[in-house]
């Protein structure tokens, strides 16, 4: 309380110093502070397994669902840091949301970062069939800036466009992977991913490729809004199939994806609702 007060006097006294203006500014920065500390305390209000809808939200609100897909594997730091950036900012967006992590395990040794996306994205909707909106996020981009919204649009949405890594640039224009929105039936539309990638890179231009073969032009919020954070780490083995797959892109666009799933070689071994995500843990036997 007497903190409280001598923070008011203090401003106060720069008040007199700086105008009428700048006291408005200090105190709005001030509550603008206060708020987010309160919503970086907001864990608290997830529900088991994730999830998290705005209060006041009822069974016949038309608010759009979104289920959050983050494919993983072996990185238990990352998870933690992203886990604790995700919900505050999410809720401070009011999103309706889930957080699914699609953790890998088995004898298949690359990581299969477009299978997981399909799985995850199959399992989700077996969990609830309403949601509109899948947020593909790779774990280890923290998004920076309240305004880069995580909803979808009516074009498939890009939103890492500026990740510290690359200073701040879109190394390419045609780059879709790290975080992307995309609404429930353009995903079917496109087949999904491809489930044929793994190890590092590829799997989100094969995607991107899918995505022009229907006209879906990707969209992109500003570059000063769409930020982002990489978590260091070691380079993730390269897939030294990728140019080869991509290659033959559009011969497998039809039929390799959500279509061959069944056929992928994996099964979910559970699906548990932990503290602050879903987790469906899959068993990938390895590639012949
Ligand atoms: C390209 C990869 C993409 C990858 C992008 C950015 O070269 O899969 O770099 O990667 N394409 C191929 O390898 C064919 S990043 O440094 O952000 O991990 O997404």
């Amino acid at each position: 309380m007497r903190q409280m007060r001598l923070r008011r006097l203090i401003l106060l006294q720069v008040a007199c110093a700086l105008g009428l203006t700048a006291y408005l500014n200090l105190v709005k920065t001030s509550v603008e502070r206060k708020t987010l500390q309160k919503a970086v305390r907001t864990d608290g209000n997830v529900g088991f397994g994730g999830k998290w809808s705005p209060p006041g939200r009822n069974l016949s609100s038309t608010s759009e669902k979104v289920a959050i897909l983050v494919p993983f594997r072996d990185r238990e730091e990352h998870l933690d840091i992203f886990l604790r950036h995700m919900h505050p900012f999410l809720q401070r967006q009011g999103i309706d949301y889930v957080i699914y992590v699609i953790e890998q395990h088995g004898g298949e040794p690359m990581f299969c970062k477009g299978l997981l996306y399909n799985v995850g994205y199959t399992e989700a909707l077996k969990d609830d069939p309403t949601y509109d909106c899948f947020i593909l996020h790779d774990v280890d981009l923290l998004p920076e800036d309240d305004r880069n919204l995580y909803t979808c649009s009516k074009s498939p949405l890009h939103l890492s466009v500026a990740i510290d890594k690359f200073d701040y640039n879109l190394p390419y224009t045609d780059l879709f992977g790290g975080v992307s929105a995309i609404t429930k039936s353009h995903y079917r539309l496109l087949n999904g991913y491809s489930n044929l990638f793994c190890g590092w890179g590829g799997e989100d231009d094969d995607m991107s490729l899918r995505l022009k073969r229907h006209m879906l032009e990707i969209s992109r919020p500003e570059k000063d809004v769409a930020r982002y954070k990489m978590l260091p780490h070691n380079h993730t083995k390269e897939n030294p199939q990728r140019y080869i797959l991509l290659r033959h892109w559009l011969a497998r666009a039809m039929t390799d994806g959500l279509k061959s799933l069944h056929t992928a070689g994996y099964n979910v071994t559970s699906t548990s609702h932990r503290e602050l995500y879903t987790h469906i843990l899959v068993n990938i036997s390895k590639r012949g």
